[in-house]
Formats: C-alpha cells, structure tokens, sequence
C-alpha cells in the first residue's frame, strides 16, 4: 500500500458499499436491527474498519487490528443494548468474512499480494478474538474461583452462546465425575443463574438470554430424578413454594429437590400460590415441614403473613424460610416466628439432620 494512498479512495468506498450491502443481502435481520441512524452509522464504521486493516497491513502489525476488533466489539455492545454479546459477536463474525471477500478482489494499486494475504490473516484473527470476546465478560466475585469456577464458566459460556447441548453435557459430565446433586444445583446451577442476575443488571446480557438460560436450567433439573427417587426414604415429609405473587421459584423447586436427595418425600408447589391454597396442602399432607422463600422483598409482608397463619393453623410443623430477600434485611427472620433461616442448601440439611433427629 501507498504511503499516500488516502482511505477514502473510490475503489475503497466501493468496497464498503457493497460490504454494507452484503451485509443486508446475507442476514435477513439487519432490516429490523438497522435503524436510519445505524444505517448511516454502520456505514462509516465500514470505512473506518477498513482504515484499521490497511493500517495494521501498513506496518505488517497484526495488533493493530487484533485491539481494534476486540475494542470496537465491546463498544457495539455498549452501544446496541437491545442485542445481545452473541448476536453481535455473530455481526462482526460476518463482517470481517465479508469484507475478507472484498479485499480478495482489491487491485494491486490498493494493495499487492502479500498485503491481500496479510489482510486475510488479520480478519481471521479479529474473528477469533471477537468469537472469544463474545463470553468474555468480567465476572463477579469468586465466581470463577475455586472448585467449581471453571465449570460455572464453562456452562455459562455455552449458554451464553446458545449451546443447549453442550450446556447439559457439562452438567451431566460433572454428575459422572461424582459431583452429587445439592452440589451441582447449588455451586453451579444457582451460582450461574446469580450471575446471569448480574449481567442482566448490568446490561451485558438482554432479557430473552436470561430467560433462556433460566429455562435451559429448569430443563436440566427433571434429569436428576431417576437418582433423586430411588434415594432410601426417611419418612419426613416437607412443602415448599414461593409465597404470594413471588415469581422466583427455582430456589424453591431446588430446595424440595435437595430434601428428596435427602429421603424426604416433598411436595413442591411452585410459585405464586394463594395463601389460602398453602393451608388447604398443609391440611392435606401433614408434612413435618414447611419451606417458604421469598425472592423480592415486597413479598415479606405476605410471607410474614402466611408464617403466622401456619403458625397459628398448624402448630406442630416446622417453618423455615430462605431466598434472597431475606439476605437484604437486618436479621429479620429471626423477628418471625420461625425455626431456621440459611442461605444455603447445606446449612439447611444440616439442620433438619438435627432438628428432626430425636423424632425418628
Ligand atoms: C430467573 C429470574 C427471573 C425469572 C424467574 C423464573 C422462575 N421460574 O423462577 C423471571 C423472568 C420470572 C423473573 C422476573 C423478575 N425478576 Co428476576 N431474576 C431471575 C434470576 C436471573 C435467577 C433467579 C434464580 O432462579 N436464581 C437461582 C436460585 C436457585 O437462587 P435463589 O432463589 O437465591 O436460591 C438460593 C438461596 O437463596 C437459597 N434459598 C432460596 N429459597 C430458599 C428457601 C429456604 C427455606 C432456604 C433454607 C434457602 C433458600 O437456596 C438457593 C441455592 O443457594 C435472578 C438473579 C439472582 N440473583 O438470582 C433475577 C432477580 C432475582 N430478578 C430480579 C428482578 C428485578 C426481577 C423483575 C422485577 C424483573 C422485571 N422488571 O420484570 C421480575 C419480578 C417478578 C416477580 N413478580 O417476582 C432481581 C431482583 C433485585 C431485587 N433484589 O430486588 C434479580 C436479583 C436480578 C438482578 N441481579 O437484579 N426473574
């Protein structure tokens, strides 16, 4: 390439036209992902990507265009936040193919052979970089720390990019290792759906991933239950739900699980069941115990509520109550009338191992 040679050359505006329109010939959802504004915004970064490329040719500096692809990638997904990492990950992947094509065919006065075949090199390059980026993110905390950190990465990896299968695999793969299922469901299941929490939160994932992540979670919690059945009795019975229009019920469904693990028969009653329904179940099952979580604190009012009901209705079960809520108060539980407060499955286990031991 010329010293000289300017980046808005015609036959490089050419190129970035037909890029741009590639683009929309290719991938059906550019036309309702492009507004006016991003068309033309769109437009621009074609030629100014195209500057970063004969830059980086330039000089035979490959990094030149690594850094770039990686900063303009994380740029775009502050920027598009009605899409999400893997979709524009999947934008950027397409682009530098794209425009791979069109420097295929730039005459030598742009660029000579060795710089057409440098350009391939660094466009397949930024494609792995922003296909790693994709699931790169900041993690909070401890969460790829530990034992359990490079499971909980790779099985939120896959998800984050759509992989439902390969999510289940790591999931059962853990399970033929010997990882057991309070273990799973709590240092990967509920430790990943936190942090998929936290990416909503700020803005790194859109709604439809969480959501698909969260049902791609349910979906794999019906596959412990050949283990989970033939487990030895105990012959406790607990209740579960989520009390009032809570609409947080994986807590509660893992909950009810790990006591089955545990030999109780359980009976879980999902989310959002009126208060008058949980008194007709405890009438009708007679269960030693009774687990409440509460996820959004406006719903502890109602919880506190049903805790006196119970209390009142049924004196001899046992209550205990979890979820996030109660993490966010001063020690409120211990306000109520209830038997026990932990935020974790073991703790809990532990507790019921005792409290229920001298009645066996
Ligand atoms: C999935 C999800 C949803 C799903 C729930 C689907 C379902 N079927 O359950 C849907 C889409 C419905 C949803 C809706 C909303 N959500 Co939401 N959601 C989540 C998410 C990502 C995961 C929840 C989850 O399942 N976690 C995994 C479970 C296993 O964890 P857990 O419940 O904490 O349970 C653990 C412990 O707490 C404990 N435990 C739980 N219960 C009990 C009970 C007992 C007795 C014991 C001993 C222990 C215990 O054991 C578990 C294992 O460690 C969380 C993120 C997060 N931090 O959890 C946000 C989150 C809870 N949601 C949030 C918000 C804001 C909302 C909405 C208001 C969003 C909106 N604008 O519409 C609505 C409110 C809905 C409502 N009316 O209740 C916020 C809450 C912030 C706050 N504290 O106020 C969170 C924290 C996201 C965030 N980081 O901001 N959500």
């Amino acid at each position: 390439m010329s010293m000289l040679m300017s980046y808005t050359d015609p036959v490089l505006l050419e190129a970035a036209r037909e890029v741009f329109q590639e683009h929309f010939r290719r991938d059906p959802s550019f036309e309702k992902e492009m507004d006016e504004r991003r068309r033309k915004l769109m437009y621009d970064d074609i030629i100014y990507n195209i500057s970063y490329l004969l830059t980086a040719v330039h000089f035979g500096d490959e990094k030149i265009f690594g850094a770039y692809a990686l900063w303009l990638f994380e740029l775009l997904c502050s920027l598009m936040k009605d899409l999400d990492r893997d979709r524009i990950g999947q934008q950027m992947t397409d682009h530098y193919q794209i425009l791979s094509e069109q420097f295929a065919l730039l005459p030598d006065r742009i660029l000579d052979e060795a710089g057409r075949n440098n350009a391939q090199d660094y466009l397949r390059k930024a494609i792995r970089i922003t296909q790693e980026a994709v699931t790169n993110i900041p993690h909070s905390g401890s969460f790829r720390e530990g034992p359990y950190g490079a499971i909980r990465k790779a099985y939120l990896d896959a998800l984050l990019i759509g992989k439902t299968e390969l999510a289940h695999q790591i999931i059962q793969e853990a399970r033929r290792n010997g990882m057991d299922l309070p273990v799973i469901y709590e240092e990967i299941l509920a430790a990943v759906l936190h942090e998929v929490g936290e990416l909503w939160h700020q803005n790194r994932i859109t709604v439809d991933k969480e959501h698909y992540i969260t049902s791609v979670t349910q979906s794999i919690l019906p596959r412990f239950y050949d283990d989970l059945f033939s487990r030895p009795r105990i012959g406790r019975t607990l209740v579960v739900c989520a009390v009032g229009s809570e609409l947080h019920e994986i807590g509660a469904r893992m909950l009810s699980d790990v006591f089955e693990y545990h030999g109780w028969d359980t009976y879980y009653l999902g989310a959002a069941l009126p208060h008058a329904a949980l008194l007709k179940a405890l009438s009708e099952y007679q269960p030693d115990l009774v687990a409440l979580t509460v996820t959004m604190p406006p719903h502890l009012p109602e919880c506190e509520e049903t805790v006196r009901a119970i209390r009142s209705e049924f004196p001899s079960i046992r209550i205990i109550v979890g979820g996030q809520a109660f993490i966010s108060t001063s020690g409120l539980w211990e306000k109520w009338d209830v038997d026990f407060y932990t935020p974790t499955f073991s703790d809990m286990i532990r507790w019921a191992e005792t409290a229920f031991k001298d009645q066996s």
